[in-house]
């Protein structure tokens, strides 16, 4: 089993690990997003009653693309969903495809896609879908960082997922240029590229690749279904060329100084544990 992902990862850049995660574990995501798209919904948009969940974010994204987008960012904060990426069945993953000390590059990625959700995004000129791309330039992490792409919904030929280039990662780093999702690879190198493979997964199913597989996001002709995944990075902390470097960050935090002021401070005696 391990020495078939290997092969897979060594060849083909991905492999896909069947029933690697609890499924108990995705459950506690699913719950925590269903609150958090309940507060929104009931906060923003209507206080009656609350539709089923793809039409509470189709309406949420309708009002306002940005408060969609923030509804996602705020699913990204949730431990539920770094227990995803510390689960023991991955981090032994990592380690046994060579990562020593395995970090988090970046933060988790809540991924999801819906018809109507990518109209209201490309409206205000928010990227709906991933172009063509290698992640390990978001990144520049450990040669080896790799990618887990974990869906929480059923994975079918009818569903938007992801797209790669089998055996891409042997061309190392590909020269990528500006894209409303950051970067895309440049149409000087696509004469390289070939056939993509988009793998159907069950929950609890992990795709796998490499920082340097080319992928995107693939989006089946009469796609209607919502979907959602979790991207999670594992790198090596202590990898040479990471040590070289002296264990750089790539994303800077920065405080949001202007909400500290607007803080009323009646408010913030009300807890009560
Ligand atoms: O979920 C998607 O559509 C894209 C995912 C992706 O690019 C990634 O996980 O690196
Ligand atoms: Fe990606």
């Amino acid at each position: 089993m391990l020495e078939e992902i290997k092969n897979s990862m060594n060849e083909q850049g991905y492999a896909v690990v069947k029933n690697l995660l609890d499924l108990s574990l995705i459950k506690s995501v699913l719950s925590d997003v269903d609150m958090i798209t309940k507060a929104q919904y009931s906060h923003h948009i209507s206080d009656k009653e609350y539709p089923p969940q793809e039409e509470m974010l189709v309406q949420i994204s309708q009002k306002d693309p940005t408060l969609y987008l923030k509804t996602l960012s705020a699913i990204e904060m949730l431990w539920s969903i770094n227990s995803l990426g510390s689960a023991p069945s991955l981090i032994n993953l990592s380690k046994a495809l060579g990562i020593k000390v395995p970090n988090s590059p970046v933060r988790p990625a809540f991924h999801t896609y819906h018809n109507k959700i990518a109209k209201e995004l490309k409206r205000e000129k928010f990227f709906e879908k991933t172009p063509l791309h290698q992640d390990w330039p978001a990144l520049r992490s450990s040669f080896n960082t790799l990618v887990y792409w974990i869906p929480l919904t059923r994975i079918t030929s009818k569903t938007s997922r992801v797209a790669l280039i089998p055996g891409s990662h042997k061309n190392g780093l590909l020269k990528a240029k500006e894209h409303a999702f950051g970067h895309t690879i440049d149409e000087d190198e696509m004469n390289i590229l070939q056939d993509f493979t988009a793998p159907l997964l069950d929950v609890g199913d992990v795709l796998i690749f490499s920082a340097f597989t080319v992928h995107k996001t693939l989006i089946p002709k009469n796609n209607s279904d919502l979907r959602f995944a979790v991207g999670i990075r594992h790198a090596d902390t202590v990898a040479e060329e990471f040590v070289n470097e002296g264990m750089p960050r790539s994303y800077k935090i920065v405080m949001d100084m202007e909400r500290s002021r607007t803080l009323k401070s009646n408010e913030v005696s009300k807890i009560r544990f």
